[in-house]
């Protein structure tokens, strides 16, 4: 009795504690959570455990997907280099716009801070003409096997761009304790692991020897990159640096279980490993859009060359075969099974062109049902649904299982099929398809 009086009497303040509680628990549910079966720590905050020592590098991402994926990877090999923590950005998938950049840092960042898992939307303009964009901020880790880096570099993660919260969370109070390498234009700064290398800057702007920068900017709290893109950013010339560097590229692979899934189930719909080609035609935009005619003409040239020298294996699964067989019988035609990606679909002329030489080319919309399981994909950071920022890996996945690969020539999307399709080929297929 006494002490059910007792509850009626501090009714109201044993609810206001339990709202409190009930608030803190969910919200360190949504910051930590199951990713590809590791537990991960989203939260900058409670991963980091106050080491005022703990020094620490980030980067600001921007563009497509594989130019962020290459930036993220110049950033690791810093990590790696300047003995330091990765602060690192979460991927931004845009729907709705192509690229997020700017040339100046500054001007990225205010673009950037617009972010964040408040909102799934922002309002884009250029000269003077806006429009809402849909986007999510996605973790590197349900993407791609993290395990491996993990093991040789601490990284926490940063789920917005608020440069003065970050700056707040480091106990950062003044501009000595950190480094801001802006960049006032592309390609500003050209990085080199050796001070003694005579490489040159090509389209960048200005050298930094990174034992310089080690050495003399040690005591900083944070060094903060602009941007890290390029394939050519860092240049790798120690012996440790490219033997970690080829580590690396080999270990960041995707490892998302619903892609791995979709993709073991397009595969063997095409008759198998081995039994197909992959390639990736990239022609929606900019470059790629103007250079299409000639990149398919290359493309063409290069898989007929390969098969009349018939160094194609070429086993067609029969019932896809039956698929294409009366095109087959119309004069010039190649009997080749080919897995096509592309960020253009079927009535494209160009694609219409490639599809009269190879009438048993397929694309993943030939595979809507392997492709059912995208739609169950979501974003644990803000619930958005994945469906359409996955589609692309689908293609580059399979593609890279071909028995050969043919891609576009300066797409990065392609460069990393091309890794990928290496990595398989080294591993024989057998770590994917049993
Ligand atoms: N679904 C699909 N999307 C593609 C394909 N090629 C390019 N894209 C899209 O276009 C983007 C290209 O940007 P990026 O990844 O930076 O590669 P790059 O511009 O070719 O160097 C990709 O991230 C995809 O969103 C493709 O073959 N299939
Ligand atoms: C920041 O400083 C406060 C007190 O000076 C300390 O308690 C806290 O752990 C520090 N945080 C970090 C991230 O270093
Ligand atoms: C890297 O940094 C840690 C402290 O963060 C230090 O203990 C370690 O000795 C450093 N390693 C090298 C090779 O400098
Ligand atoms: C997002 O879009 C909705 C509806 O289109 C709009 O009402 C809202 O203001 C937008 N939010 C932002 C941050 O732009
Ligand atoms: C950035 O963070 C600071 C401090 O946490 C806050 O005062 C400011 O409003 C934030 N800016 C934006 C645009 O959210
Ligand atoms: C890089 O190091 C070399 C050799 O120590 C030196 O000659 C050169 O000036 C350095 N470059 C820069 C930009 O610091
Ligand atoms: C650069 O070259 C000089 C002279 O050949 C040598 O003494 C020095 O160790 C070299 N530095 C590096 C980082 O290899
Ligand atoms: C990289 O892999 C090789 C084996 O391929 C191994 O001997 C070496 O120790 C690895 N290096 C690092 C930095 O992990
Ligand atoms: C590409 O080729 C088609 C004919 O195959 C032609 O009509 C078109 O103008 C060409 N486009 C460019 C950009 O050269
Ligand atoms: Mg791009």
């Amino acid at each position: 009795m006494k002490f059910l009086k007792f509850i009626k009497k501090k009714n109201l303040l044993i609810l206001v504690t339990i709202v409190i509680f009930y608030i803190i628990y969910t919200i360190s549910i949504r910051l930590s959570f199951e990713s590809n079966g590791i537990e991960i720590q989203r939260d900058f905050q409670s991963n980091n455990n106050g080491d005022p020592d703990e020094k620490f590098i980030t980067y600001l991402p921007h563009s497509g997907f594989n130019n962020q994926r290459i930036s993220m990877e110049n950033a690791l090999f810093m990590a790696y280099f300047l003995n330091r923590s990765l602060i690192l950005p979460p991927i931004v998938f845009l729907d709705g716009l192509n690229h997020l950049y700017s040339e100046k840092t500054d001007k990225l960042y205010s673009k950037l801070i617009q972010l964040n898992h408040d909102s799934n939307n922002f309002t884009s303009c250029k000269d003077k003409r806006c429009k809402q964009v849909k986007f999510t901020l996605y973790p590197w880790d349900e993407l791609i096997d993290m395990s491996w880096i993990r093991e040789r570099i601490k990284i926490t993660y940063r789920s917005d761009f608020n440069l003065t919260s970050l700056l707040t969370s480091l106990n950062i109070t003044n501009e000595q304790e950190f480094l801001f390498l802006k960049d006032e234009f592309s390609y500003h700064y050209k990085f080199y692991d050796d001070s003694n290398s005579t490489t040159s800057l090509d389209k960048f702007h200005v050298r930094i020897n990174l034992s310089d920068l080690k050495k003399d900017h040690h005591n900083k709290r944070l060094i903060h990159f602009g941007s890290l893109f390029s394939s050519s950013r860092i240049v790798k010339e120690l012996p440790e640096s490219r033997i970690f560097w080829k580590n690396l590229t080999r270990e960041l692979v995707p490892n998302n279980q619903i892609l791995v899934e979709i993709t073991r189930d397009i595969i063997n719909e095409l008759g198998g490993q081995g039994n197909f080609i992959g390639s990736h035609i990239r022609l929606g935009d900019s470059f790629f859009q103007v250079n299409g005619n000639k990149t398919l003409d290359k493309i063409t040239q290069r898989i007929i060359n390969d098969y009349i020298k018939n160094s194609v294996p070429n086993h067609p699964n029969d019932k896809l075969f039956t698929l294409c067989k009366d095109d087959l019988s119309k004069p010039n035609t190649v009997p080749l099974v080919i897995f096509l990606a592309t960020d253009k679909d079927r009535s494209d002329p160009r694609i219409r062109s490639f599809l009269e030489i190879f009438p048993c080319t397929f694309t993943q919309s030939d595979f809507i049902y392997s492709l059912e399981p995208l739609k169950r994909v979501i974003n644990p950071l803000g619930n958005m649904n994945m469906q359409k920022f996955f589609a692309p890996f689908v293609d580059l996945l399979v593609v890279s299982h071909g028995v050969k690969f043919y891609g576009t020539e300066k797409s990065t999307f392609s460069s990393y099929a091309q890794r990928l399709h290496d990595i398989h080929q080294e591993d024989n297929f057998v770590d994917f398809i049993s």
